[in-house]
């Protein structure tokens, strides 16, 4: 298995790059949604149900294009990385394939292309989370080990999503209205699974000419509907239905540790032996909780519920030799507090993985 560390669309810098170098990863996931409201903050910990959601979603940023993802992957190998993954295509260029507008099929072109650039690239992984209302409803608190500012998901009330809103950003800032306007139609798990199907049939046939691999996160808070719209992955059968749409070998899983072990009645190690099985794991979010939804907490990857060590023997058994990242980690009090959170998940992991490689 190998390290990796994931950096968010403004972090992607020559700087960060080294550090996660220095960490010990050899792996970078570009999480590149577009531009969150307030540039440079994303990485601090703050709760994302407050109206805006993460920010407004910029589709003229030049990253999305040929160029600007070539220049990215110049930046990442000039550090001595390699870059192994896209993750999550900007709210901007897919809204109307999530919510089946007028504009599915441009979008869905818009998206093929992508998928061609990055196989012209060698990026062979494009992450994404085929959510409507995304990761929603966390808040922010002191509530990791020795009072570390972690987030957590407790029941909130779920006001509807608002028009020109789709996956916790806005697509639309004409349109949106936070504090009012109109709010978009409830969506069925019929409807999730069927536009799901015909993204699927669209993309994996590229998917398969470029050699990039799709790679799903189950919906995180693991929860069957958030905010009136359904949701595709809420429970441990839920990847399952998922493989089982396609044989297609692009067709996989972003394998994320803790939104699994938020999942009601779920067994993390039962799922991590049943999916890693499959061959079809393409990353790992490496994350630890407490609780399960609809209450829990974002923990260090060495203080949750799981057996973090136990996780990484069942993927090592069945023979993933991917790449792992930390997903979210909770804030250390010092002057860099995202960044001293990392090099703690870094840390744990790469120790995990030695052993590992010793002991099996
Ligand atoms: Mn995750």
């Amino acid at each position: 298995m190998k390290l990796g560390l994931g950096l968010y669309r403004d972090l992607l810098d020559a700087e960060n790059l080294r550090f996660a170098r220095q960490a010990g990863a050899t792996h970078i996931v570009a999480h590149i949604p577009g531009q969150f409201a307030g540039s440079g903050r994303r990485q601090i910990i703050t709760s994302d149900r407050t109206g805006e959601g993460f920010g407004v979603s910029d589709p003229a940023d030049p990253i999305w294009t040929y160029d600007g993802l070539a220049q990215l992957q110049r930046l990442v190998e000039s550090e001595g990385l390699v870059l192994e993954a896209l993750e999550n295509v900007a709210p901007a260029h897919w809204y109307d394939v999530l919510l089946d507008g007028p504009l599915f099929d441009a979008q869905i072109a818009r998206l093929q292309q992508l998928i061609c650039d990055m196989g012209r690239l060698g990026i062979g992984t494009m992450g994404y989370n085929f959510s409507i209302a995304g990761v929603w409803g966390r808040s922010a608190a002191p509530v990791a080990r020795g009072a570390a500012r972690s987030v957590g998901f407790h029941d909130p009330p779920q006001p509807p999503i608002r028009a020109g809103m789709v996956w916790n950003m806005v697509y639309d800032p004409e349109r949106f209205d936070p504090d009012g306007g109109p709010t978009i139609a409830p969506v069925s798990h019929a409807q999730i699974w069927e536009r799901y199907h015909r993204f699927l049939a669209a993309m994996l046939p590229v998917a398969e000419q470029a050699g990039v691999r799709l790679a799903l996160h189950p919906d995180d808070p693991p929860l069957p509907t958030l905010r009136g719209a359904a949701r595709l992955v809420h429970s441990p059968d839920g990847l399952a239905d998922v493989l089982a749409a396609s044989p297609s070998p692009m067709h996989t899983l972003e394998f994320c540790i803790g939104t699994l072990s938020e999942m009601p009645g779920g067994d993390i190690y039962a799922m991590t032996d049943r999916y890693s099985r499959t061959g079809r794991i393409a990353y790992v979010h490496f994350r630890n909780v407490r609780g399960r939804a609809p209450h829990y907490d974002e923990m260090f990857v060495d203080d949750g519920d799981t057996d973090m060590l136990e996780v990484l023997r069942i993927l090592h058994r069945n023979g993933f030799d991917g790449v792992l990242i930390p997903d979210h980690a909770p804030h250390l009090q010092c002057a860099a507090p995202w960044h001293a959170g990392m090099a703690h998940a870094l840390g744990y992991m790469r120790a995990a993985l030695q052993l590992i490689a010793r002991t099996g």
